[in-house]
């Protein structure tokens, strides 16, 4: 009897929940994912210039801990290491982001030689030991001289910078870098940077004016994701005919993608649903491959949205090879049928007519992670995949985030918060999701990034969430040390 007891403990943690690389089809990348602002520290080393971040989370309230990523998890001087924990996990590939800042200190002018020495250091770390590193251009952190100077993306003027910085990173780092994403979530940081203000660069005019000292909620998401894709289109234009014939890579974005669900089956909420995917999803991926945005985004949104020129909009169509999407959550969707929000808020939110929500009769969709938003709802995941494939042509799809988080609690042990259980049910239970989206239903899925490698810093929530699948251990030098979830990943990795 104790010999079974103990076969059924030691099948229980090591059992995949059937899930194996088998599952997924030869070739299907596996990898963890970070950013630099969320990872590097260093922030005024080897000539970094500063970033509307650094300024945003060093303005007081900002930040709900009242911390700043100055050291963050220190991976500028510890990459080294971090390299060594993927490869013992048997991960085939790293997602990070190259600070902007660290290659132009004001975000334009002069190549500053250190950052290119930083991260060509970091590339040939990751391929000697076999990991493909896959190329954010572009997470967040902006070069705050180029906020100062034109307002960032407000004005078309970046478009010519940020093409020089990208072109600047194809040239120098091309020949080992086969994977480039331009931009991670361009509707996360119109909406938090430019509509509710609460990430940098802090703008909006929502709640009559009072959370921001300036902004214009009504327009500049707008005009901010319109420069962001013209942005994306035109670096995605260089590569094709510079740099890809000799480099051989490919290129795609990453967006921030939950599923929605109608709250009701009326024809007011199925349409409000519809609505809800437009404003979050169909805002980008339209133009990307249809041309234009969303016919409900002309209607309600009117001569705010900006239009694209005939040349502007032949450029977008098409300008990918891949589609990056971030997904954590799933929630319900509702039609908008009151006057309030359109009035207090008078903003993207109100143009869409949709409201979304995580609950229905107060009853929450799924079991709760520690970020106020994240509901883990794995189906969602697989309805996701299919809505992109039958509604975009069946693209091909790179899971560029997906992940959990737990609270950051001073009160247990270490040994305690490396029992991550609910974080191996969570991947367990989207992996075996995206599986079925491939396998049964033909979705075209290559690679999978588990957000993220390392607790983190984690914006607006700075060092209070946990969603590594390594515990940061924040008060005893920033030690690394795995979670039961890195066993169960190199447990699904091992070769077969
Ligand atoms: C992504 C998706 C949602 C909220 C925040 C993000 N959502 O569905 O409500 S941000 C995204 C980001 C990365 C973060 C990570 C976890 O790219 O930097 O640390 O997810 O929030």
């Amino acid at each position: 009897a104790i010999l079974l007891v103990v076969f059924l403990i030691k099948r229980c943690l090591s059992d995949n929940g059937e899930l194996s690389r088998e599952s997924f089809p030869k070739g299907f990348a596996f990898g963890t994912a970070s950013s630099s602002y969320q990872y590097e520290g260093a922030v005024k080393e080897d000539g970094r210039g500063p970033t509307v971040w650094d300024n945003f989370a060093h303005s007081f309230g900002k930040v709900i801990d009242f911390s700043n990523a100055d050291v963050a998890v220190d991976q500028y001087h510890r990459f080294e290491e971090d390299v060594q924990l993927m490869s013992d996990m048997g991960m085939d590939a790293y997602r990070f982001s190259i600070a902007w800042s660290r290659i132009f200190p004001n975000g334009t002018g002069e190549v500053n030689q250190a950052g290119i020495d930083h991260y060509n250091k970091l590339i040939n770390a990751l391929l000697a030991k076999g990991i493909e590193p896959y190329v954010t251009l572009y997470h967040w952190d902006l070069p705050l001289a180029l906020h100062d100077k034109y307002n960032g993306w407000l004005d078309r003027q970046i478009i010519k910078d940020y093409a020089n910085y990208v072109e600047t990173c194809f040239r120098e780092f091309g020949d080992r870098v086969k994977y480039w994403i331009t931009f991670n979530e361009p509707h996360t940081f119109a909406i938090q940077g430019y509509d509710v203000g609460l990430q940098a660069p802090g703008r909006c005019s929502i709640l009559l004016r009072l959370f921001c000292r300036a902004g214009n909620s009504a327009t500049e998401p707008y005009v901010v994701a319109h420069n962001v894709l013209i942005a994306h289109a035109t670096v995605a234009e260089i590569y094709k005919t510079k740099y890809k014939a000799t480099q051989h890579g490919i290129i795609g974005i990453a967006f921030d993608v939950m599923w929605f669900i109608p709250m009701t089956n009326s024809r007011e909420d199925i349409d409000a649903t519809q609505r809800a995917q437009d404003f979050q999803f169909g805002w980008f991926m339209d133009p990307l491959f249809f041309g234009d945005y969303p016919s409900s985004m002309r209607t309600r949104v009117g001569n705010r949205l900006p239009k694209f020129s005939t040349a502007e909009a032949a450029l977008i169509k098409g300008s990918l090879d891949f589609v990056g999407i971030n997904h954590y959550t799933t929630y319900y969707a509702k039609h908008n049928s009151t006057n309030l929000i359109n009035i207090i808020l008078n903003d993207t939110l109100a143009d869409s007519g949709a409201i979304t929500l995580p609950f229905k009769n107060l009853k929450p969709i799924g079991d709760k992670a520690s970020s106020i938003w994240l509901y883990i709802v794995p189906q969602g995941f697989r309805s996701l995949m299919n809505y992109i494939k039958q509604k975009y042509g069946n693209p091909p799809v790179i899971i560029t985030e997906n992940g959990m988080d737990d609270p950051n609690n001073p009160f247990i042990s270490t040994k305690d918060a490396l029992k991550d259980d609910k974080r191996i049910k969570y991947h367990t239970d989207y992996l075996s999701n995206l599986s079925a989206a491939i396998r049964e239903d033909g979705c075209d899925v290559r690679g999978y990034f588990v957000w993220s490698l390392l607790d983190n810093w984690e914006w607006a929530a700075g060092y209070t969430s946990r969603f590594g699948l390594y515990f940061v251990d924040y008060k005893d030098n920033l030690k690394r040390y795995p979670k039961n979830s890195v066993q169960w990943f190199q447990n699904l990795l091992k070769s077969p």
